[in-house]
């Protein structure tokens, strides 16, 4: 189809790119990370959010070529970052469904590891729920990851269906509290519950938790006074180019 040839050819001429947002330490105010964003610039569409193109993508089977392409970038350009001298950062890349639907993706991402001389430890991957209709094929996939030594982050939590059983079941390292949870957490006593309450399961499941669409003063003192332990949002930085987001880590220092 056309729409299908329209993103091979993306492929090919580059016109796929990565913006970065930070991820903060509440408790320090330091930036430990970085979640990639793709973003696909049309030379006459302009550019095209990701949540217009990779439902497609996953259909016909491009999302591999496409996730690839982000996997390798994120991880060389955090590879980057610890050449030019900054501190070490974890980058976060979002997989989707379909990908962890490929037998061999923990090869792919040891892979990649390997050919960036990247530690694993610098790589975390997010997933969504939506994503993880079969717990018996995602499970080994995930276990695989997890041996890598790279973490996996519950993206969108409290949206999905099942949530708890998903965070009973798969070795997961943090739950992202889903932004429409966060927005207005300091002024709906619901929402207020309902963020705490994520918090302190994570806390008491071992897992680290991070708030999404951190917008305000207020969310962030709310989620301080919390224990949250990690923030992303506009408050920090909105998703910048990699050249932004050193220039920005450097006025951070
Ligand atoms: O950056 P933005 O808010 O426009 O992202 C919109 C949605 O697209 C989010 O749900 C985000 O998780 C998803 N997204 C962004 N980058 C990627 C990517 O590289 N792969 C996948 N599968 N989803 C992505
Ligand atoms: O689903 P996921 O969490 O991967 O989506 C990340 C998306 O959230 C990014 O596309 C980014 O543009 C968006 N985003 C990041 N920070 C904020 C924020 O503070 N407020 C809102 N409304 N969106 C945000
Ligand atoms: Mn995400
Ligand atoms: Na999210």
């Amino acid at each position: 189809s056309d729409r299908k040839a329209m993103l091979l050819q993306a492929l090919e001429n580059d016109e796929f790119y990565l913006l970065y947002q930070p991820k903060l330490q509440l408790r320090t105010g330091k930036v430990i990370g970085a979640e990639a964003l793709l973003r696909w610039e049309h030379p006459v569409i302009g550019t095209i959010s990701p949540l217009d193109f990779i439902p497609f993508a996953e259909e016909t089977g491009l999302i591999r070529p496409i996730g690839e392409w982000v996997l390798r970038s994120a991880c060389k350009q955090n590879k980057m970052w610890q050449e030019m001298g900054l501190e070490p950062l974890t980058m976060a890349v979002n997989l989707s469904a379909s990908q962890l639907f490929q037998g061999d993706i923990a090869e792919k991402v040891e892979n990649i590891l390997k050919e960036m001389e990247l530690a694993p430890e610098y790589l975390e991957l997010e997933i969504t729920e939506s994503m993880t209709m079969d717990v018996e094929f995602v499970l080994p996939m995930l276990r695989k990851l997890k041996q890598i030594g790279v973490s996996i982050s519950l993206d969108d939590f409290g949206t999905g269906y099942s949530s708890l059983y998903h965070l009973k079941e798969f070795p997961i390292d943090t739950i992202k509290i889903d932004r429409s949870f966060v927005r207005n957490c300091t002024i709906d006593a619901k929402d207020a519950t309902i963020v705490k309450t994520i918090i302190a399961m994570a806390h008491q499941l071992k897992l680290e938790v991070i708030a999404e669409g951190v917008e305000s003063k207020d969310h962030l003192i709310f989620l301080q006074q919390n224990l949250c332990d990690e923030g992303q949002g506009y408050l920090f930085s909105k998703p910048v180019s990699a050249t932004g987001f050193a220039e920005n880590m450097r006025a951070f220092e």
